[in-house]
């Protein structure tokens, strides 16, 4: 998936230096407002129409595939606490199948935690913040080594914040 959105970025990032290069090009030559700008009024309703005829399918389905955080009551808690730079949680080990909340906050700056599956894809995210509490549910349907790391920049060891939780079979 990520060569192909690396493929579309390159292909995007040509069409716009394509459109500079000819804009360059074009405006050494001289033209009346009047007579170009029906011509610049088209154009410009045809890209907003391309937007919304792409953009709104591409949104659907790409937007339906993100993670987003459970709701619901009950189930297993995890306290999870960042600090520069590490994490601490009050337990190493949750049970697969069985909500999980993790109660998330800072002791210092705004870190955010991603929650990662063994295949490092994201599963969840929040922020944790001094003062705050903010909350992360998930349910994990397969055991193994799941990471938490920070993905809000926090300082020079921001990348040493990686922490691991077992899931284990109930
Ligand atoms: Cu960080």
């Amino acid at each position: 998936m990520q060569g192909v959105v690396w493929d579309l970025t390159l292909l995007l990032c040509g069409t716009i230096a394509a459109v500079f290069l000819y804009v360059r090009g074009a405006s050494r030559t001289r033209a009346e407002q009047a007579e170009v700008q029906p011509r610049a009024y088209r154009i410009r309703l045809a890209l907003l129409l391309v937007l919304v005829l792409v953009g709104l399918p591409v949104s659907v389905v790409t937007l339906a595939g993100m993670p987003r955080n459970e709701s619901g009551a009950g189930g297993e808690i995890v306290t999870v606490t960042g600090g520069q730079w590490y994490w601490n949680l009050d337990r190493e080990q949750v049970p697969a199948g069985v909500p999980v909340e993790f109660r998330v906050t800072s002791v210092d700056v705004n870190h955010g935690i991603g929650l990662y599956d063994p295949e490092l894809r994201l599963l969840g995210q929040t922020q944790a913040m001094p003062g705050y509490v903010n909350h992360l549910r998930h349910t994990f349907h397969q055991p193994g080594t799941y990471r938490l790391l920070c993905l809000e920049y926090c300082g020079l060891a921001h990348h040493g914040m990686v922490a691991e939780l077992t899931v284990v079979a109930r």
